[in-house]
C-alpha cells in the first residue's frame, strides 16, 4: 500500500509554488497526496501585482469533520503558506484530529525570504505560525523565518556555531528536529542543516550555490524533504534528496529565467526523483 500524505496550502493557480509544486513532486515521489487548499490566488505574491485572493478558511473545518467520518490515515501531514491567524488555529485542529503514532507533522512556516515578510503577514502572524511549529515533528523554516520565529536580526553573516545556536532554539518550541533552509557558509556552498534533538546531533547537505535567486525554491526543497520522510526515508537522505533535488531544478530554471522568473523549472528533475524514491 503506498504512504498516505496530506499537503495544506494555497493554490496559486500561475506562478509554480505551494499546491502546484507539493502535488507533483509528492506524486512523483510515489505517495498517495491529499491536498487541502488553504486559498486560491491567481498567482503568488512574489513578483506579480493585481492577484486575486479566495480565503478557504471555512472550508478547513468542514474538510475536517468529512475525513474525520471515513476514518482516513495519514503517514505524513505537511504544512506550508497558511493565510491568516484563523487558518493557522484550524490546522492545528487538524493535527489533534489526525495525528497518530506512526504520523509525521512537518511545518514549513512560509512567511518571507532574505530578511522580509511577504505581503500580507506581520510580526505577528510569526506569534501564531511558533505555536503551530510547538505542534509539529519537523519545522522547516529559512533563515528569515527562523528570525521571525525567534524574534532575533535576520542575517547573512554567520558561521556554522550561530546556524547550530539557532537550530537548538527552534527544538526548544517542542518539535523533534528544527531543518534550517538556505544556509551559506561563504564557502561557496547552499544547502540545509539539521538538528535532531533526542539523540542530540546535527545534519547537513550542501550543493555549490548557484548566484540566482529563485521563487518557490522553499517549497520544491520542503515538498521533497517532506515526501522522503514520510516514505521513510532517514534524516539524512532526506536532506540530501531535498538538496540535491533544488540544486538539479534551479540548474534547470537558469537558461530560461528571462521568461520563467517567477518560478523553478523542477518539471525535468521529477523523473530522476520517482526513481530515487523508489530506494525509501
Ligand atoms: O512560496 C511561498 C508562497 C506560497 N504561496 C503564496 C506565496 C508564496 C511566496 O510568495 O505568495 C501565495
Amino acid at each position: 500500500m503506498l504512504k498516505r500524505i496530506v499537503t495544506i496550502q494555497d493554490i496559486s493557480c500561475f506562478g509554480k509554488c505551494s499546491l502546484t509544486v507539493a502535488l507533483p513532486i509528492l506524486s512523483a515521489m510515489g505517495l498517495e497526496t491529499a491536498v487541502i487548499p488553504t486559498a486560491v490566488l491567481s498567482t503568488h505574491t512574489g513578483g506579480f501585482t493585481g492577484y486575486t485572493f479566495r480565503d478557504l478558511t471555512d472550508d478547513i473545518p468542514d474538510i475536517t469533520s468529512h475525513w474525520k467520518s471515513l476514518d482516513i490515515h495519514f503517514d505524513g501531514i505537511y504544512t506550508g503558506y497558511l493565510g491568516s491567524a484563523k487558518q493557522v488555529k484550524m490546522v492545528a485542529d487538524f493535527f489533534d484530529t489526525f495525528k497518530c503514532s506512526n504520523t509525521t507533522i512537518i511545518v514549513d512556516p512560509v512567511m518571507g525570504d532574505a530578511g522580509k515578510l511577504y505581503a500580507g503577514f506581520t510580526p505577528d502572524f510569526a506569534l501564531e505560525m511558533k505555536a503551530l511549529c510547538s505542534k509539529a515533528d519537523i519545522i522547516v523554516p529559512n533563515m528569515t523565518e527562523a528570525s521571525y520565529l525567534l524574534d532575533v536580526p535576520y542575517t547573512e553573516e554567520y558561521d556554522q556555531v550561530y546556524i547550530e545556536h539557532i537550530l537548538r532554539k527552534l527544538s526548544e518550541f517542542g518539535c523533534k528536529a528544527a531543518v534550517l533552509t538556505g544556509v551559506r557558509y561563504n564557502d561557496g556552498m547552499h544547502g540545509a542543516v539539521a538538528y535532531v534533538k533526542e539523540s542530540d546531533s546535527f545534519y547537513s547537505s550542501f550543493m555549490p550555490h548557484i548566484e540566482h535567486s529563485m521563487h518557490g525554491t522553499g517549497d520544491v526543497f520542503a515538498s521533497v524533504f517532506s515526501g522522503a520522510l514520510t516514505k521513510g526515508a532517514s534524516m539524512q537522505q532526506a536532506l540530501e534528496t531535498a538538496v540535491a533535488f533544488t540544486s538539479d531544478a534551479i540548474n534547470e530554471t537558469v537558461p530560461y529565467m528571462e521568461s520563467c522568473w517567477y518560478g523553478v523549472s523542477f518539471e525535468p528533475c521529477l523523473g530522476k526523483l520517482a526513481d530515487i524514491s523508489k530506494n525509501f
